[in-house]
């Protein structure tokens, strides 16, 4: 008796872990510290006290890790952000770095 072996082969799906990238607000002499805190609330929905510790720390050390994000998320923060100050006449400024 003929015998119909059907063989079927799985595919496993894996979703690739997306890229993930920081964005880093660097320090200047410049731009008013209130600001900074609006532009961390306004674009990056920070509260107060989270907007107010991260502008701190890139005040005293150069630079602070604000968030990450994937990547289209993360570089159209940073314009959003980079454009509030630049409208205001400020060099305030943030970068977008893929995470190691
Ligand atoms: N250093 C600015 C000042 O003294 C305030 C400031 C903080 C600016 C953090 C940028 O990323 C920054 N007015």
């Amino acid at each position: 008796m003929d015998q119909i072996v059907e063989r079927r082969t799985r595919t496993r799906v894996r979703a690739e872990r997306p890229k993930l990238y920081k964005v880093i607000l660097l320090n200047d002499d410049f731009t008013p510290r209130a600001f900074v805190v609006g532009v961390l609330k306004g674009v990056f929905r920070m509260t107060e006290g989270e907007a107010y510790g991260v502008m701190l720390t890139a005040h005293r050390r150069g630079a602070c890790v604000v968030a990450v994000y994937t990547r289209e998320v993360a570089e159209t923060k940073t314009r959003a952000a980079n454009a509030r100050g630049r409208a205001e006449g400020y060099p305030l400024a943030f970068t977008t770095e893929r995470e190691s």
